[in-house]
């Protein structure tokens, strides 16, 4: 059997990952996977919590001490993340590391020290950045709620993004439709399972789990 794929959703604010995450978890319901959602941040933890209070500019906080917080809100959902993939379920991930290094950096913190606290998380198979000018983004609901809502801010971050981007990555155009969006990423993820499972089939070593993120 093949391990299950992690298939993370990035972008700046209002993209539409959350709208896309959601019909990707149910399509690849109906067609037989076995599939869950992540998200970051986990807002349900204690450290969620903490992040939830800074975003929501209910709570100050050094921008490094915020930064390690999202890291760390990370690593405590990598054990039950590495069990499911083993198991043979797919994730659907709603922000991971690049977030993490892209709002860090663009708010002027070092690059590779941004990257170092995330450093041995496991890697995406596939990652899809949702790409938004943020004239867009501030057209739709809710934007402009949380601490990072901002034109500067986001154009800086989409940048970090750009610099970030590897060969796994997918550029989808995040100005179509929801459907049109969701058609491509169902068609690109599809690929990927059974690319996944006939390598599984033919191969005799281990489909290892890649535990290295920004390695
Ligand atoms: N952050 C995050 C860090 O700084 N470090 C980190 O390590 C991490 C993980 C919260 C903030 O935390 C920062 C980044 C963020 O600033 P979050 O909880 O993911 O992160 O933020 P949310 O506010 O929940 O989500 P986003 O603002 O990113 O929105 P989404 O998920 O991209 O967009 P979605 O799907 O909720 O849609 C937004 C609106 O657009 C409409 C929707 O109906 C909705 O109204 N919409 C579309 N409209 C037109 N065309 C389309 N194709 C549309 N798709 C959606």
């Amino acid at each position: 059997m093949a391990r299950g794929r992690f298939i993370l959703l990035e972008g700046c604010d209002r993209a539409g990952k959350s709208t896309q995450c959601e019909m990707l978890v149910a399509a690849m319901k109906e067609r037989g996977h076995s599939v869950e959602l992540c998200k970051f941040p986990d807002r349900t933890t204690t450290i969620g919590q903490m992040i939830h209070a800074y975003l929501t500019n209910t709570r100050e906080l050094d921008d490094r001490a915020i930064h390690l917080l999202f890291s760390a809100n990370r690593w405590e959902a990598m054990q039950a993340m590495k069990r499911k993939l083993q198991q043979g379920i797919h994730l659907v991930v709603d922000r991971y590391a690049y977030s993490g290094v892209a709002f860090s950096t663009a708010k002027g913190l070092d690059l590779t020290w941004c990257k170092n606290p995330d450093r041995g998380l496991v890697r995406p198979d596939l990652t899809f950045f949702l790409d938004l000018p943020t004239s867009e983004a501030e057209k739709r609901g809710g934007f402009g709620e949380e601490r990072y809502e901002k034109r500067e801010l986001q154009e800086r971050v989409r940048d970090v993004f750009l610099q970030l981007k590897s060969n796994e990555w997918v550029i989808v155009d995040a100005c179509k439709s929801v459907q049109s969006m969701h058609n491509e990423l169902l068609r690109e993820v599809e690929h990927k399972i059974r690319v996944a499972e006939e390598d599984a089939k033919l191969a005799d070593d281990e489909d290892d789990i890649l535990e290295d993120m920004f390695m």
